[in-house]
């Protein structure tokens, strides 16, 4: 599949001449956004998860930076601290409320004894109105007669305006899909799931529009039938791989779902006249970058580079990255590839560094969103 544009609409100029000023970023999403979310909740992510960029782990699944830290530098904004993490946080430019294994829609099957995170959308709603109010309470009871708890606004939380200012991410859905495949639903069953999963995530726009957010950048999901975890998990038969190598039946249920969604984004930028709302086709990157992977300067694309499991997809849920297994009588640690800089797939699940940065490049200047705005103005409205 090429690159396909979304074809720019008649702009008012008028409109969409100059740059946001974006302060702060909120970000609501899953594993693919998560800065330390789930690392404070419940294990942190381990080497060499980290190492290209941070040297270390610093709570992302991924090599290195996600496509929610290019985001934070390419508004000039410091890398989003986890809203659970207990220990220094400076919530200042923003928050991020991701954990990974995030869904939409609560799930039964959570943590620590199943496989998804508590923190669903809803909760992480909740836990940003928790924030906001308590910020509010602060400024509203600190002015300058409590030094202490003056300055714990002054330096750690977001001020009052920044609320209304702020650039709203959701990066979030493929995890409740897979929770459904997982528990063995058909894929029309999953399918009748999209209804609600659009449907919660449009009603925490219109909760956070209500409280005051203006501009809103709504990244679609990817093509998770490309995805080495579903490929071994979940493996179709030969005639339902697609001439790159990815699962025909899940990059098309990510498709029914992105279609709905964008449905669903066109429907709140009527409902609500003075939001922004920035629908970011991910998917049609991710898979542009995953079928012509040579020709983007990378290899192996369905194939994890910290791995265990062989040459077709070096992945193994026995074995994952940074655990160990044991392996003709010795321990054997799952490191990382040699070249992470060329390779699509981290962990089998989780994006490189070098790929979220691809994707970064193609979505800022708005080649792929719709309104088709650039990254910085985002808080611009298509002119009616
Ligand atoms: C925050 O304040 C709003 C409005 O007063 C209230 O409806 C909401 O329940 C509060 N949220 C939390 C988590 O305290
Ligand atoms: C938090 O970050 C802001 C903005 O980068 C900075 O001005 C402030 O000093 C920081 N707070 C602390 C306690 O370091
Ligand atoms: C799904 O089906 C497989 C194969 O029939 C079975 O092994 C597995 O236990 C089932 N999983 C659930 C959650 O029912
Ligand atoms: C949110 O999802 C639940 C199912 O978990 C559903 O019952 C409810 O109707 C959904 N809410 C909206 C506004 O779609
Ligand atoms: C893809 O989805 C469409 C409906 O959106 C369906 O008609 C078609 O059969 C699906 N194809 C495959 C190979 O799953
Ligand atoms: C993306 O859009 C910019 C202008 O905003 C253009 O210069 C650039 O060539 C486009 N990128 C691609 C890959 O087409
Ligand atoms: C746990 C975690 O990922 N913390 C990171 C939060 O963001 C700061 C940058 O703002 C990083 O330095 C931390 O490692």
């Amino acid at each position: 599949m090429a690159l396909v544009y979304f074809v720019p609409l008649l702009l008012n100029h008028a409109y969409a001449s100059s740059n946001c000023d974006f302060p702060a970023i909120f970000n609501f999403g899953d594993s693919n956004s998560d800065t330390g979310g789930y690392g404070a909740a419940f294990q942190p992510p381990t080497k060499p998860n980290g190492e290209t960029f941070f040297r270390q782990p610093v709570g992302r699944f991924s090599d290195g930076r996600l496509i929610i830290d290019f985001l934070a530098e390419g508004l000039g904004l410091p890398y989003l601290h986890a809203y659970l993490d207990a220990v220094g946080p400076n919530f200042t430019n923003g928050v991020n409320f991701t954990t990974a294994a995030s869904t939409i829609l609560p799930q039964r099957n959570v943590l620590p004894l199943g496989g998804f995170s508590p923190f669903s959308l809803n909760l992480q709603y909740i836990q940003f109105t928790r924030l906001r109010n308590n910020s509010h309470f602060i400024f509203n009871h600190a002015k300058g007669e409590n030094f202490f708890v003056k300055r714990v606004f002054d330096y750690l939380l977001p001020k009052k305006d920044y609320y209304s200012r702020a650039l709203y991410t959701f990066d979030i859905g493929h995890n409740d899909m897979t929770a459904a495949l997982f528990a063995n639903m058909s894929i029309s069953e999953v399918r009748g799931l999209t209804p609600y999963m659009v449907g919660n995530l449009s009603a925490t726009v219109k909760s956070v529009y209500n409280e005051g957010g203006r501009s809103f950048w709504i990244q679609n999901t990817d093509p998770s039938g490309c995805l080495p975890y579903l490929l071994v998990n979940l493996a179709v038969p030969p005639s339902q791989i697609d001439s790159v190598g990815c699962a025909i039946p899940y990059n098309n249920l990510s498709q029914f779902y992105n279609d709905k969604l964008r449905e669903a984004v066109l429907q709140l930028c009527s409902d609500l006249p003075l939001a922004a709302i920035t629908y970011v086709d991910i998917y049609s990157v991710k898979y542009s970058l995953i079928s012509q992977a040579h020709k983007y300067g990378f290899e192996k694309p369905l194939v994890a580079c910290c791995g265990y499991g062989g040459d077709q997809f070096n992945y193994s849920p026995q074995a994952q990255c940074g655990g160990t297994i044991k392996a003709n009588g010795a321990q054997v640690f799952v490191g990382s590839c040699d070249k992470p800089s060329v390779r699509v797939n981290w962990d089998g699940v989780h994006y490189t560094e070098a790929a979220n940065k691809f994707v970064f490049d193609q979505i800022v200047n708005g080649n792929f969103s719709d309104p088709p705005f650039s990254l910085r103005m985002a808080c611009h409205r298509k002119a009616n």
